[in-house]
């Protein structure tokens, strides 16, 4: 397990590179956004942008990881498809190639002849990651590979990405906005039962150093699979004034039925996977989505972290529906394996029933308890 572990959190550090330098580089990043187009748009967003940064990261870790584990060949997705049009019109396979040269001559056609810039991308592509983590060699736990299936959102919160302000200050300990929301997510489930399994989150707009002003990541890990929990980060308390964060475009009706319950401490950020790490790292009790506007990449990672430090994410319709059946055991929390039936394109892949993220229980229950008897 270690080395399957010691594989994402690698990729997902070699993806953190890469995003900082499509980031560093502002004259390269201005290169690589292309509009979304067809049945893979985002419905949320008016103008969504996949970037070019986000496409090659998923085909880096796809790479990396199904050379290391050939076992996990085809079950290895995530958000973006690896086509790319350039500006003369061409659609290129963005791939990773088997010699950094190959990888540079395919990115110089992406890049409409750009030579810097596909240099630059190919180094970091091919780069060697060294890892300097004692923990992960500690972590003894044995699952088959192939009993598992991946699911990657390379940059999660593009939107955030794409604007790029640096320093937003946190209201609560939470970043409203900025590069701090956009995150690596990779997460691991169970082929057979859909289970989370293993979550890397890599947030590699962590810090900026004052001096050098290059960017500093941090990345955080957790496994709970057959009764053993494992993580990189310690359960966080539940305070005695809670707080909840929520989407900027949350319905009128959930921000008006939750305010009683907290106050000013009802917060919002962008950003799905960065709400859920605010919920793994104790600074909101709750992240509470109405909408099917996250996906399976969105959630599978930051999902089985919260899992590994005994909280979880319930499906919020399903879990309505069954507390006000009178269930007061298990509720239904996401699963990864099943696409959502009659749909197309990413919709197949959505967490249709909105979503809430919780570290403890008892909240959990607060939250559903809250919601059941209000008209919404
Ligand atoms: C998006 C991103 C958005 C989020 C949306 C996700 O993923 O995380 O920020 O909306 O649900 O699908 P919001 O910020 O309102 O929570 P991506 O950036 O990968 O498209
Ligand atoms: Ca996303
Ligand atoms: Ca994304």
């Amino acid at each position: 397990m270690s080395a399957l572990l010691k594989s994402l959190v690698g990729a997902s550090e070699k993806s953190a590179r890469i995003a900082q330098l499509c980031r560093q580089e502002e004259a390269l990043f201005q290169l690589l956004i292309e509009e979304k187009t067809g049945t893979d748009k985002n419905k949320k967003f008016v103008q969504d942008f996949k970037t070019l940064a986000d496409v090659l990261i998923q085909e880096v870790i796809k790479h990396d990881v199904g050379k290391e584990f050939p076992e996990l060949h085809g079950h290895i997705c995530g958000e973006e498809s690896n086509k790319f049009e350039n500006s003369l019109g061409e659609t290129l396979v963005v791939q990773v190639c088997t010699t950094q040269r190959d990888t540079a001559s395919l990115l110089f056609k992406i890049l409409d002849r750009n030579q810097p810039a596909a240099e630059l991308l190919a180094a970091a592509i091919h780069q060697e990651v060294a890892l300097q983590d004692p923990a992960l060699d500690t972590v003894a736990l044995a699952i088959p590979p192939e009993r598992l299936a991946i699911w990657i959102d390379p940059i999660d919160s593009t939107n955030q990405y794409i604007r790029g302000q640096a320093s937003v200050a946190p209201i609560g300990g939470i970043c409203p906005s900025g590069l701090r929301s956009a995150l690596v997510l990779i997460g691991a489930y169970d082929r057979s039962s859909g289970d989370p399994v293993l979550g890397v989150i890599n947030e590699p707009f962590f810090r900026e150093d004052p001096l050098t002003h290059r960017w500093q990541g941090v990345y955080h890990w957790g496994i709970s699979y057959q009764g053993t929990s494992l993580c990189s980060l310690s359960r966080p308390p539940l305070r005695p004034e809670p707080s909840v964060v929520l989407s900027r475009s949350e319905t009128p009706a959930i921000q008006r039925v939750l305010r009683p319950l907290y106050g000013e401490r009802l917060l919002f950020a962008s950003g799905a996977g960065y709400k859920m790490l605010c919920v793994i790292l104790g600074l909101a009790e709750a992240y509470v989505l109405s909408e099917g506007s996250t996906f399976k990449w969105d959630s599978c990672a930051p999902h089985a972290i919260l899992r590994a430090l005994g909280g979880g994410m319930v499906d919020l319709e399903a879990a309505l529906q069954a507390w006000r059946a009178g269930q007061r055991g298990a509720l239904p929390e996401l699963t990864y394996s099943q696409p959502a039936g009659g749909a197309v394109g990413a919709e197949r892949w959505a967490n249709r029933g909105g979503l809430v993220a919780f570290m403890h229980r008892e909240h959990l229950e607060v939250v559903l308890a809250t919601l059941a008897t209000a008209a919404l």
